[in-house]
């Protein structure tokens, strides 16, 4: 039996690898071609105001597990649709490896080591150190001066206490929950208030929030996100606004309805059909709020950005994710840990259709979104991105946006310098060091990291080195928050 199971694993295993081996042949050759008719009504209505910018962010997604990576098992038309009608990134990364930090880096676009996020914070409702620093200016705030308004939908997890609050951070709307996950069935839900949760589970089953307001609510989250989503560009379609779609799909607990579990009767290992059906209610929510851009007149006013905020899990939390063909997954920081499905759409003024080769990251979203609106950042909250803009289209097409990027992961303590796993990225070559093993790899050649090159190529192992200290000098030796094991509820 066992070994059956296994032989399946791998023919399934081997379908995936041939899937993208045939999806790299075909539709995502590497070029980097511009179409030739760029509709220049469109781009000349879109500068007549500021864009709309929406992030849909899933949780736990794998990278394998769209359909612009290669999925056939798991179909995602709609959200294709943004990797089609705009850019699919082949090297788009997150800043760290598991939920908090790396929201932490997408909204404030900045390394979240420099402010001392650098583990998951605790779920304290209590603690005015658990959660994003009040130090930190997030997307929502930088765009608050140019008058955009904007919603938090779905998972915050930057902090249960009040102060925390997305009311507090910018934003003018939150649907959704303040930690780290969430029951997906909202019938089942319970009036637990957030600052008497005792555990995690309490905080799980707890009513939803509109604005400060726990309130009881119906159906299934996934679905109930989509619609409160469509609602907010209805409300806001003739003033710029800020959407930021934070799906807790496709992390667990594993939970689908019959509507879209339907769907995936031919796959046979439950959690993995289960997390299909999850992928999928998203990608219905995805096509519903890309119709009504398009219903409204708005698609070309909107730039949509699509990503997960970490690899898909494949030991604790594991939720039938896969990566393949990168290695690792979630609390890794090969690959399969930070590379993950990334797209970016904004019709008529990026190019359409293309595979964009360099590396971008998800801390280029507020950097991008401060550019496009001429924003100026106050030094003391730097930017770590970059506006990708001018290089999808402008001035520098064919520059890399990064040459370098860096990720550190802190054994389990306050103490930042008590290094667990670090890695370095320099164009196209990758230092990966757990407990003091170091590797090199070679990710044009290798991106499933399985060659050391670390004896061959010292020198450029020191450089890699050498260049992750330098970056890790300026970044927070002690933890500012308290992190996820100090709550006697974790
Ligand atoms: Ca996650």
């Amino acid at each position: 039996m066992k070994g059956k199971k296994l032989a399946m694993r791998s023919a399934f295993l081997l379908g995936v690898s041939m899937a993208l081996a045939a999806c790299s042949a075909s539709e995502h050759d590497g070029t980097f071609a511009v179409p030739a008719a760029q509709p220049v009504t469109a781009a000349k209505k879109a500068q007549d105001r500021p864009p709309n910018i929406i992030v849909i962010l899933t949780d736990d997604q794998g990278y394998a597990d769209v359909g612009f990576n290669g999925s056939t098992e798991i179909p995602t038309p709609n959200i294709d649709r943004i990797a089609k009608e705009g850019v699919r990134f082949d090297r788009g990364y997150v800043s760290f490896p598991v939920c908090g930090p790396s929201r932490a880096g997408l909204l404030t676009g900045r390394y979240q080591s420099r402010f001392g996020y650098d583990l998951n914070a605790s779920e304290n409702p209590h603690d005015p150190t658990a959660g994003l620093p009040l130090s930190e200016r997030t997307i929502a705030d930088i765009l608050h001066q140019a008058g955009y308004t904007s919603a938090a939908l779905g998972k915050w997890h930057m902090g249960n206490h009040d102060q925390f609050h997305p009311f507090e951070r910018g934003f003018d709307e939150f649907y959704g929950f303040p930690n780290g996950g969430h029951n997906y069935f909202l019938d089942r839900l319970r009036n637990i208030p957030i600052k008497e949760a005792k555990n995690g589970g309490q905080l799980y089953e707890s009513w939803l929030m509109v604005g400060r307001e726990q309130v009881a609510t119906s159906g299934y989250l996934t679905d109930w996100l989509s619609e409160r989503a469509v609602e907010f560009v209805e409300r806001h379609k003739e003033k710029p606004f800020f959407l930021y779609l934070a799906y807790n799909a496709p992390h667990t607990p594993m939970q689908a309805t019959q509507k879209y579990l339907d769907r995936f009767r031919h796959i046979a290992d439950e959690r993995r059909r289960t997390y299909a059906a999850m992928v999928s209610a998203v990608d219905d929510g995805v096509g519903v709020l890309l119709d009504r851009l398009d219903t409204l007149g708005l698609a070309d006013d909107t730039i949509v950005f699509f990503l997960s905020d970490n690899g898909g899990p494949l030991v604790r939390a594991r939720n039938g994710s896969v990566n393949l063909p990168l290695r690792g997954g979630k609390g890794d920081l090969f690959e399969g840990g930070v590379r993950v499905p990334f797209a970016m759409r904004w019709t008529g003024r990026i190019p359409a259709g293309v595979n964009y080769p360099h590396s971008v990251s998800s801390l280029d979203i507020a950097a991008t979104a401060a550019g496009v609106n001429g924003i100026s950042i106050p030094a003391g909250n730097a930017l770590d991105g970059v506006n990708l803009i001018p290089y999808l289209t402008g001035a520098k097409k064919g520059e890399a946006p990064h040459r370098q990027l860096f990720w550190r992961y802190p054994a389990d303590t306050r103490d930042n310098l008590r290094i667990g796993r670090r890695a370095a990225i320099d164009g196209n070559d990758k230092l990966v060091e757990y407990k003091r093993d170091q590797s090199l790899f070679d990710l044009s050649k290798d991106i499933g990291e399985q060659k050391n090159l670390r004896g061959d190529r010292k020198q450029r192992t020191h450089e890699l080195d050498a260049a992750w200290q330098r970056w890790n000098d300026q970044m927070a030796k002690r933890s500012a928050i308290a992190i996820y094991n100090e709550w006697e509820g974790s």
